[in-house]
């Protein structure tokens, strides 16, 4: 039976990537029932085993078991279950650009935990970096730098002026990558301009709203010419974070676990707590207030729990 991998599932059709052709396929009825707390059965990036049928199409019959997955608190009719964006990854590119739309550590920083949560490794992309001058420049200069010291790789590119393309090209090769971001940053631009094999529709920018439109409604799974691939993902606006309880999520910031033995109460959330490491540790400012204020403002979100929108 012929094994491949889901590079693109639109609803009706799961495209499954077998050696070097794409079989449109369906998923056998029994199985639809089987995803629990999922919200769909399979996602982009799962190995499937299909049969093919007469008229070419597969039938997916089972799915290996996932070594990862990123994945996000659903929304709307599913609302509490797990969305999962993509699986069986190792490396994800959290994009964002340097205006246009504007930049977003708090998103930032919630994707970084999603990534940590989930044991895969994550860098940091700001794009359009053609359009900062003088006062934004350097704030894009200080987030790099924050970045970078926290761990995370940090890229400025500009797909306009073609700056480190080349060393993104290299970054990607031979793994299985992942552009996560807000719509409009220049996710599918870059997909474009690193392998002109690829060929994703690019929308402008509203003048009005500043918003891209949704040109990119699911995620894809695109082979790169020098190996490995990179999935494209439809703009995220709202990131809930699921299956984390409120005294672990420290452990998902590289700058607040080391001061986590420091804290007098096991299960503490560095919030209200007295004699605690974390909140010791940001008054001699060896935690930025913008990282500690992320802390708080997921920390909080993870209490509403149910009611939480994710921003
Ligand atoms: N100035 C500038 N514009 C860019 C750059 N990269 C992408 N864009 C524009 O930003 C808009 C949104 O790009 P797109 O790739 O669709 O963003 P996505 O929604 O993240 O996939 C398009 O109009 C692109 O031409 C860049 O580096 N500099
Ligand atoms: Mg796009
Ligand atoms: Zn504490």
């Amino acid at each position: 039976m012929p094994t491949g991998t889901i590079i693109r599932s639109t609803g009706s059709w799961i495209d499954v990537l077998v050696d070097s052709s794409v079989i449109p396929s369906r998923i056998r009825g029994r199985m639809r029932l089987m995803h629990g707390d999922e919200t769909q059965p399979v996602a982009v990036g799962d190995h499937v085993s299909i049969l093919v049928q007469g008229d070419g199409t597969g039938l997916i019959t089972e799915i290996d078991e996932r070594h990862n997955c990123l994945y996000r608190r659903a929304a709307g009719r599913k609302i509490g279950k797990r969305q999962i964006l993509i699986a069986n990854v190792d490396y994800i590119w959290i994009v964002q650009a340097a205006e246009q739309p504007p930049l977003n550590p708090g998103l930032i920083d919630r994707l970084l935990v999603a990534c940590e949560a989930q044991d895969i490794p994550a860098g940091l992309i700001i794009n359009k970096i053609d359009l900062a001058y003088s006062q934004l420049l350097s704030t894009v200069k200080k987030l790099r730098t924050r970045y970078i010291q926290l761990g995370y790789q940090t890229i400025l590119t500009s797909v306009k002026k073609r700056k480190k393309l080349n060393l993104l090209r290299s970054r990607f090769s031979g793994k299985i990558s992942v552009l996560l971001g807000p719509s409009g940053v220049g996710k599918s631009s870059l997909l474009n301009s690193i392998d002109p094999g690829i060929n994703v529709p690019v929308d402008s920018v509203s003048q009005k709203t500043n918003k891209g439109r949704h040109t990119t409604a699911h995620t894809a799974l695109y082979p790169l010419s020098g190996g490995g691939s990179v999935a494209d993902t439809p703009g995220i606006r709202e990131f809930g974070l699921l299956d984390i309880e409120p005294w672990e999520l420290a452990h998902y910031f590289p700058d607040l676990k080391p001061h986590l033995d420091k804290c007098h109460y096991s299960a503490c959330t560095h919030d209200h707590e007295p004699n605690c490491g974390v909140k010791d540790a940001h008054g001699r400012q060896k935690i930025s207030d913008a990282r500690y204020d992320s802390y708080l403002n997921i920390l909080h979100s993870l209490h509403l729990g149910e009611a939480d929108i994710g921003r």
